[in-house]
């Protein structure tokens, strides 16, 4: 059975999670403890990733990491959700790098100032964080205007990506998707409807935490 290494506030964990769910593949949740700081472990670092990152993938002996490797790594051995031939598989591959470096990044930091930091954030920090997400929400709200998923007719590991951190609730970022970006929220219907999706809190091993700093 797979092991799947994350908590639950790890939207990067929950992407593989419902990947898995949507495959129908069980697997067992393995919890780190990142807010007290065991991905920063330096033994932690030695076995589970050297990158000192969630998730990790236990396939058997391969021990796999980054959400968007495991995603194709998943999709590609069980046949599904990688996008029909070469050009649709590059331009999956294409909208992965866009979600890791401007869609999930700038907005996982965001909500994770917000809600679970150790210290009040700078607004100024959170301001210039805002305004790189406003650019990349904008990108993926007019590409998904005119079509039902990022990539092709049907979804693939790049919806998957991509939505990762959106189905948490909004007190945690503070972000508001559903009016200012109507294909987005759109999109996200489309995606719970998916056999296999739950809510990230009740598939992911930890314990919940209430908002810290929302009023910033
Ligand atoms: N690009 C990586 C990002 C993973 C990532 O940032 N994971 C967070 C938890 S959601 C983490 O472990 N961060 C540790 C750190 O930044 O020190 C992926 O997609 O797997």
């Amino acid at each position: 059975m797979y092991r799947l290494h994350g908590f639950c506030q790890s939207g990067n964990t929950f992407k593989v999670a419902f990947l898995l769910r949507a495959l129908q593949q069980p697997f067992e949740p393995v919890f780190v403890d990142f807010m007290r700081g065991a991905t920063r472990d330096a033994g932690w670092r030695e076995t589970a990733n050297e990158m000192g990152e969630v998730p990790v993938l236990d396939d058997g002996p391969r021990r796999l990491t980054q959400s968007g490797v495991i995603l194709t790594h998943l999709a590609r051995k069980h046949g599904a959700f990688g996008g029909q031939g070469d050009e649709e598989q590059q331009e999956v591959l294409r909208w992965l790098f866009f979600d890791n470096h401007k869609f999930t990044s700038y907005f996982a930091t965001y909500r994770f100032m917000r809600a679970f930091g150790p210290a009040a954030p700078d607004p100024a920090v959170l301001a210039w964080l805002r305004s790189r997400m406003d650019v990349a929400f904008g990108i993926v709200d007019k590409h998904l205007a005119s079509r039902e998923f990022m990539v092709g007719a049907a979804p693939t590991v790049a919806d998957f990506s991509l939505c990762g951190y959106l189905f948490y609730p909004l007190a945690e970022s503070g972000y508001e998707v559903a009016g200012r970006f109507p294909a987005i929220a759109a999109w996200l219907e489309r995606l719970r409807a998916i056999p296999g999706w739950a809510d990230p809190y009740e598939v992911l091993p930890g314990e919940r935490i209430a908002p810290k700093w929302v009023a910033v």
